[in-house]
Protein backbone atom coordinates (compact mmCIF):
# COMPACT_ATOMS: atom_id res chain seq x y z
CA UNK A 1 0.00 0.00 0.00
CA UNK A 2 1.04 3.53 -0.70
CA UNK A 3 1.74 5.82 1.74
CA UNK A 4 2.93 8.66 -0.13
CA UNK A 5 -0.05 10.57 -2.09
CA UNK A 6 -0.84 9.32 -5.81
CA UNK A 7 -0.73 12.93 -6.88
CA UNK A 8 1.46 15.72 -6.22
CA UNK A 9 0.65 19.21 -6.43
CA UNK A 10 3.01 22.06 -6.38
CA UNK A 11 2.72 25.63 -7.22
CA UNK A 12 5.06 28.02 -8.97
CA UNK A 13 3.32 31.41 -10.15
CA UNK A 14 0.36 30.91 -11.43
CA UNK A 15 0.87 27.51 -12.69
CA UNK A 16 -0.13 24.71 -10.75
CA UNK A 17 1.91 21.08 -11.22
CA UNK A 18 -0.04 18.22 -10.96
CA UNK A 19 1.91 14.61 -10.97
CA UNK A 20 1.21 11.21 -11.17
CA UNK A 21 2.71 8.92 -8.26
CA UNK A 22 2.81 5.62 -8.45
CA UNK A 23 6.56 5.24 -10.24
CA UNK A 24 6.76 1.68 -9.52
CA UNK A 25 3.99 0.97 -11.75
CA UNK A 26 4.42 3.60 -14.23
CA UNK A 27 1.80 5.68 -12.68
CA UNK A 28 -1.28 3.48 -13.73
CA UNK A 29 -4.60 4.26 -12.41
CA UNK A 30 -5.91 2.85 -9.44
CA UNK A 31 -9.47 3.71 -7.97
CA UNK A 32 -7.93 5.56 -5.15
CA UNK A 33 -5.84 8.14 -8.09
CA UNK A 34 -8.27 8.87 -9.78
CA UNK A 35 -10.40 10.33 -7.05
CA UNK A 36 -7.51 12.30 -5.61
CA UNK A 37 -7.02 13.47 -9.76
CA UNK A 38 -10.28 14.48 -9.99
CA UNK A 39 -9.91 16.76 -6.55
CA UNK A 40 -6.91 18.20 -7.48
CA UNK A 41 -8.48 19.43 -10.82
CA UNK A 42 -11.33 20.44 -8.90
CA UNK A 43 -9.01 22.45 -6.32
CA UNK A 44 -6.73 24.25 -9.05
CA UNK A 45 -10.14 24.89 -10.73
CA UNK A 46 -11.49 27.08 -7.81
CA UNK A 47 -8.23 28.65 -7.26
CA UNK A 48 -8.11 31.78 -8.61
CA UNK A 49 -4.50 32.32 -8.74
CA UNK A 50 -4.40 29.21 -10.72
CA UNK A 51 -4.14 30.42 -14.24
CA UNK A 52 -2.69 27.03 -16.08
CA UNK A 53 -2.38 23.16 -15.24
CA UNK A 54 0.27 21.41 -15.84
CA UNK A 55 0.12 17.25 -15.74
CA UNK A 56 3.17 15.00 -15.93
CA UNK A 57 4.24 11.83 -14.48
CA UNK A 58 6.83 10.72 -11.90
CA UNK A 59 10.02 8.25 -13.01
CA UNK A 60 10.26 6.54 -16.14
CA UNK A 61 6.70 6.98 -17.51
CA UNK A 62 3.63 9.49 -17.85
CA UNK A 63 0.91 6.70 -17.05
CA UNK A 64 0.01 2.96 -18.37
CA UNK A 65 -3.89 2.99 -18.28
CA UNK A 66 -5.87 1.18 -15.54
CA UNK A 67 -4.18 -0.66 -13.09
CA UNK A 68 -4.93 -4.09 -14.17
CA UNK A 69 -4.42 -5.73 -10.79
CA UNK A 70 -7.04 -3.63 -9.11
CA UNK A 71 -9.48 -5.95 -8.11
CA UNK A 72 -12.13 -3.71 -9.55
CA UNK A 73 -11.18 -4.92 -13.05
CA UNK A 74 -11.38 -8.80 -12.51
CA UNK A 75 -7.60 -9.34 -13.04
CA UNK A 76 -7.97 -13.36 -11.97
CA UNK A 77 -10.93 -14.57 -11.75
CA UNK A 78 -11.58 -17.81 -9.35
CA UNK A 79 -13.19 -20.59 -10.85
CA UNK A 80 -16.94 -19.58 -10.86
CA UNK A 81 -16.42 -16.53 -9.65
CA UNK A 82 -18.72 -13.67 -11.45
CA UNK A 83 -17.01 -10.87 -13.30
CA UNK A 84 -17.45 -7.31 -12.16
CA UNK A 85 -18.87 -5.00 -14.53
CA UNK A 86 -16.14 -2.25 -15.40
CA UNK A 87 -18.48 0.22 -16.63
CA UNK A 88 -18.89 0.74 -12.79
CA UNK A 89 -15.17 2.02 -13.14
CA UNK A 90 -16.04 3.94 -16.21
CA UNK A 91 -19.27 5.67 -14.69
CA UNK A 92 -18.14 6.45 -11.05
CA UNK A 93 -14.39 7.52 -11.78
CA UNK A 94 -13.03 7.70 -15.21
CA UNK A 95 -16.04 10.27 -17.10
CA UNK A 96 -16.09 12.23 -14.37
CA UNK A 97 -12.65 12.95 -14.76
CA UNK A 98 -12.66 13.16 -18.58
CA UNK A 99 -15.48 16.04 -17.93
CA UNK A 100 -13.48 17.54 -15.41
CA UNK A 101 -11.01 17.72 -17.63
CA UNK A 102 -12.27 18.89 -20.78
CA UNK A 103 -14.36 21.83 -18.57
CA UNK A 104 -11.28 23.18 -16.92
CA UNK A 105 -11.54 27.25 -16.89
CA UNK A 106 -7.71 27.40 -17.62
CA UNK A 107 -5.81 25.72 -20.10
CA UNK A 108 -3.71 22.58 -19.36
CA UNK A 109 -1.14 21.05 -20.14
CA UNK A 110 0.56 17.27 -20.62
CA UNK A 111 4.10 16.86 -20.31
CA UNK A 112 4.50 13.41 -21.31
CA UNK A 113 7.44 11.98 -19.74
CA UNK A 114 7.44 8.63 -20.75
CA UNK A 115 5.21 5.97 -21.98
CA UNK A 116 1.51 6.43 -22.02
CA UNK A 117 -0.85 4.23 -22.71
CA UNK A 118 -4.80 2.92 -22.53
CA UNK A 119 -6.32 5.44 -20.63
CA UNK A 120 -3.28 6.92 -19.55
CA UNK A 121 -3.09 8.15 -23.32
CA UNK A 122 -5.99 9.44 -23.35
CA UNK A 123 -5.90 11.13 -20.78
CA UNK A 124 -2.92 13.17 -21.56
CA UNK A 125 -4.40 13.68 -25.72
CA UNK A 126 -7.58 15.17 -23.68
CA UNK A 127 -5.21 17.66 -22.38
CA UNK A 128 -5.48 21.54 -24.34
CA UNK A 129 -1.58 21.23 -25.26
CA UNK A 130 0.59 18.25 -25.57
CA UNK A 131 4.41 17.90 -24.82
CA UNK A 132 6.38 14.92 -25.15
CA UNK A 133 9.91 14.21 -24.40
CA UNK A 134 11.42 12.44 -27.28
CA UNK A 135 11.40 9.15 -26.09
CA UNK A 136 7.89 9.29 -24.66
CA UNK A 137 5.21 7.20 -26.52
CA UNK A 138 1.63 6.54 -26.95
CA UNK A 139 -0.12 3.07 -26.80
CA UNK A 140 -4.10 2.54 -27.71
CA UNK A 141 -3.40 -0.62 -25.40
CA UNK A 142 -7.06 -1.73 -25.22
CA UNK A 143 -7.47 -3.71 -28.28
CA UNK A 144 -4.68 -6.18 -26.83
CA UNK A 145 -6.62 -7.00 -23.87
CA UNK A 146 -10.41 -6.78 -25.64
CA UNK A 147 -11.68 -3.23 -24.87
CA UNK A 148 -12.15 -0.43 -26.95
CA UNK A 149 -10.77 3.34 -26.14
CA UNK A 150 -11.99 4.66 -23.38
CA UNK A 151 -11.41 7.77 -21.17
CA UNK A 152 -12.79 9.77 -24.17
CA UNK A 153 -10.00 7.72 -26.47
CA UNK A 154 -12.81 7.37 -29.27
CA UNK A 155 -13.90 11.17 -29.45
CA UNK A 156 -10.66 12.65 -29.65
CA UNK A 157 -8.36 10.22 -31.67
CA UNK A 158 -10.68 10.62 -35.54
CA UNK A 159 -10.84 14.29 -34.44
CA UNK A 160 -6.90 14.49 -33.64
CA UNK A 161 -5.39 12.22 -36.29
CA UNK A 162 -8.60 11.33 -38.80
CA UNK A 163 -10.26 8.39 -38.44
CA UNK A 164 -7.48 5.96 -41.04
CA UNK A 165 -5.59 7.12 -38.22
CA UNK A 166 -7.62 6.39 -35.12
CA UNK A 167 -8.38 3.16 -36.25
CA UNK A 168 -4.61 2.23 -37.22
CA UNK A 169 -3.86 3.43 -33.58
CA UNK A 170 -6.38 1.57 -31.67
CA UNK A 171 -6.52 -1.65 -33.93
CA UNK A 172 -2.85 -2.47 -33.83
CA UNK A 173 -2.20 -0.99 -30.42
CA UNK A 174 1.31 -0.16 -31.44
CA UNK A 175 4.16 1.59 -29.40
CA UNK A 176 4.16 5.45 -31.37
CA UNK A 177 7.06 7.00 -30.54
CA UNK A 178 6.60 10.80 -29.64
CA UNK A 179 8.26 12.06 -33.23
CA UNK A 180 5.57 10.00 -34.55
CA UNK A 181 2.70 11.31 -32.63
CA UNK A 182 4.04 15.40 -33.44
CA UNK A 183 4.09 14.07 -37.31
CA UNK A 184 1.07 12.68 -37.17
CA UNK A 185 -0.85 15.08 -35.44
CA UNK A 186 -1.84 13.60 -32.66
CA UNK A 187 0.18 16.09 -30.26
CA UNK A 188 1.61 19.74 -29.91
CA UNK A 189 5.57 18.99 -30.03
CA UNK A 190 8.13 16.65 -29.42
CA UNK A 191 11.30 17.94 -27.38
CA UNK A 192 14.55 16.23 -25.95
CA UNK A 193 14.10 14.51 -23.01
CA UNK A 194 16.09 16.80 -20.87
CA UNK A 195 14.25 19.95 -22.00
CA UNK A 196 10.57 18.22 -21.58
CA UNK A 197 10.26 19.87 -17.59
CA UNK A 198 11.71 23.52 -18.72
CA UNK A 199 10.11 23.39 -22.24
CA UNK A 200 6.43 22.45 -20.53
CA UNK A 201 6.85 24.88 -17.59
CA UNK A 202 8.15 27.83 -20.01
CA UNK A 203 5.11 27.00 -22.18
CA UNK A 204 2.45 26.99 -18.89
CA UNK A 205 3.76 29.93 -17.40
CA UNK A 206 3.30 31.56 -21.28
CA UNK A 207 -0.45 30.35 -21.43
CA UNK A 208 -0.74 31.74 -17.49
CA UNK A 209 -0.29 35.66 -18.76
CA UNK A 210 -2.37 34.95 -21.68
CA UNK A 211 -6.52 35.28 -21.60
CA UNK A 212 -7.28 32.29 -19.99
CA UNK A 213 -11.05 32.02 -20.20
CA UNK A 214 -11.09 33.34 -23.81
CA UNK A 215 -8.53 30.23 -23.95
CA UNK A 216 -11.30 27.96 -22.55
CA UNK A 217 -14.25 29.35 -24.60
CA UNK A 218 -12.04 28.52 -27.36
CA UNK A 219 -11.99 24.68 -26.40
CA UNK A 220 -15.59 24.98 -25.63
CA UNK A 221 -16.59 26.26 -29.14
CA UNK A 222 -13.86 23.65 -30.77
CA UNK A 223 -15.93 21.21 -29.10
CA UNK A 224 -19.14 22.16 -29.79
CA UNK A 225 -18.86 23.60 -33.56
CA UNK A 226 -17.45 19.78 -34.53
CA UNK A 227 -20.80 18.77 -33.48
CA UNK A 228 -22.54 21.42 -35.23
CA UNK A 229 -23.41 22.97 -39.40
CA UNK A 230 -21.10 26.20 -40.52
CA UNK A 231 -24.27 28.62 -39.96
CA UNK A 232 -24.64 27.22 -36.78
CA UNK A 233 -20.93 27.57 -35.39
CA UNK A 234 -20.81 30.73 -36.78
CA UNK A 235 -24.14 32.25 -34.58
CA UNK A 236 -22.46 30.45 -31.72
CA UNK A 237 -19.35 32.19 -32.72
CA UNK A 238 -21.23 35.20 -32.14
CA UNK A 239 -22.96 34.78 -28.94
CA UNK A 240 -19.38 33.35 -27.32
CA UNK A 241 -17.88 36.58 -28.35
CA UNK A 242 -20.93 38.96 -27.62
CA UNK A 243 -20.10 37.76 -23.74
CA UNK A 244 -16.13 37.91 -24.52
CA UNK A 245 -16.17 41.64 -25.62
CA UNK A 246 -17.69 43.23 -22.21
CA UNK A 247 -15.20 41.36 -20.26
CA UNK A 248 -12.56 42.65 -19.12
CA UNK A 249 -9.52 40.77 -20.35
CA UNK A 250 -11.05 42.09 -24.24
CA UNK A 251 -11.49 45.79 -23.35
CA UNK A 252 -7.67 45.48 -21.33
CA UNK A 253 -5.99 43.57 -24.82
CA UNK A 254 -6.98 46.25 -26.94
CA UNK A 255 -6.51 48.65 -25.03
CA UNK A 256 -3.08 47.61 -24.29
CA UNK A 257 -2.53 47.54 -28.33
CA UNK A 258 -3.52 51.07 -29.03
CA UNK A 259 -1.70 52.16 -25.97
CA UNK A 260 1.52 50.10 -26.82
CA UNK A 261 2.25 48.39 -23.85
CA UNK A 262 2.08 44.79 -22.56
CA UNK A 263 -1.65 43.91 -21.38
CA UNK A 264 -2.64 42.58 -18.07
CA UNK A 265 -4.97 39.65 -18.32
CA UNK A 266 -7.20 39.27 -15.01
CA UNK A 267 -10.61 37.32 -15.84
CA UNK A 268 -10.50 33.62 -15.56
C1 LIG B 1 1.31 -2.05 -14.50
C2 LIG B 1 0.57 -1.51 -15.58
C3 LIG B 1 -0.83 -1.53 -15.51
C4 LIG B 1 -0.64 -2.54 -13.43
C5 LIG B 1 2.65 -1.35 -16.04
N1 LIG B 1 -1.40 -2.06 -14.42
N2 LIG B 1 0.70 -2.54 -13.43
C6 LIG B 1 -10.59 1.26 -17.92
C7 LIG B 1 -11.57 0.70 -17.09
C8 LIG B 1 -11.79 -0.61 -16.91
C9 LIG B 1 -11.09 -1.59 -17.27
C10 LIG B 1 -9.89 -1.61 -17.91
O1 LIG B 1 -9.35 -0.54 -18.57
C11 LIG B 1 -9.60 0.71 -18.59
C12 LIG B 1 -8.73 1.58 -19.36
C13 LIG B 1 -7.34 1.16 -19.66
O2 LIG B 1 -6.46 1.93 -19.39
S1 LIG B 1 -7.09 -0.34 -20.38
C14 LIG B 1 -5.37 -0.34 -20.67
C15 LIG B 1 -4.58 -0.71 -19.45
N3 LIG B 1 -3.16 -0.60 -19.69
C16 LIG B 1 -2.45 -1.50 -20.38
O3 LIG B 1 -2.96 -2.45 -20.90
C17 LIG B 1 -0.96 -1.28 -20.42
C18 LIG B 1 -0.24 -2.36 -19.65
N4 LIG B 1 1.19 -2.09 -19.56
C19 LIG B 1 2.05 -2.35 -20.58
O4 LIG B 1 1.68 -2.80 -21.64
C20 LIG B 1 3.48 -2.05 -20.33
O5 LIG B 1 3.70 -1.99 -18.94
C21 LIG B 1 3.94 -0.73 -20.97
C22 LIG B 1 3.99 -0.88 -22.49
C23 LIG B 1 3.03 0.43 -20.58
C24 LIG B 1 5.37 -0.39 -20.46
O6 LIG B 1 6.22 -1.51 -20.68
P1 LIG B 1 7.66 -1.56 -20.00
O7 LIG B 1 8.34 -0.27 -20.19
O8 LIG B 1 8.30 -2.80 -20.52
O9 LIG B 1 7.37 -1.69 -18.41
P2 LIG B 1 6.83 -2.95 -17.61
O10 LIG B 1 5.77 -3.65 -18.38
O11 LIG B 1 7.97 -3.75 -17.11
O12 LIG B 1 6.10 -2.23 -16.36
C25 LIG B 1 6.82 -1.74 -15.23
C26 LIG B 1 6.02 -2.07 -14.01
O13 LIG B 1 4.76 -1.40 -14.06
C27 LIG B 1 5.70 -3.56 -13.92
O14 LIG B 1 5.64 -3.92 -12.56
P3 LIG B 1 6.85 -4.80 -11.91
O15 LIG B 1 6.41 -4.98 -10.49
O16 LIG B 1 6.92 -6.06 -12.71
O17 LIG B 1 8.07 -3.95 -12.06
C28 LIG B 1 4.30 -3.63 -14.51
O18 LIG B 1 3.56 -4.74 -14.07
C29 LIG B 1 3.71 -2.35 -13.99
N5 LIG B 1 2.59 -1.92 -14.82
N6 LIG B 1 1.44 -1.11 -16.52
N7 LIG B 1 -1.62 -1.01 -16.48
Amino acid sequence: MQTEPTILAHQDGAVRTLTLNRPGALNAFTAEMLVQLRAALNAAAEDAEVRCVLITGSGRGFCAGQDLSDPLVNPQLQPGEAPKDIAHLLDGYYIPLALRLRSMPVPVVAAVNGVAAGAGANFALGCDLVLAGQSASFIQAFSKIGLIPDCGGTWLLPRLVGRARALQLALLGDKLSATEAQAMGLIYRCVPDEELAASAQALAQRLSTLPVKAMAETRRAFDQAGLMEFEQALKMEAVMQSRLGFAHDYQEGAAAFLQKRAPQFTDR
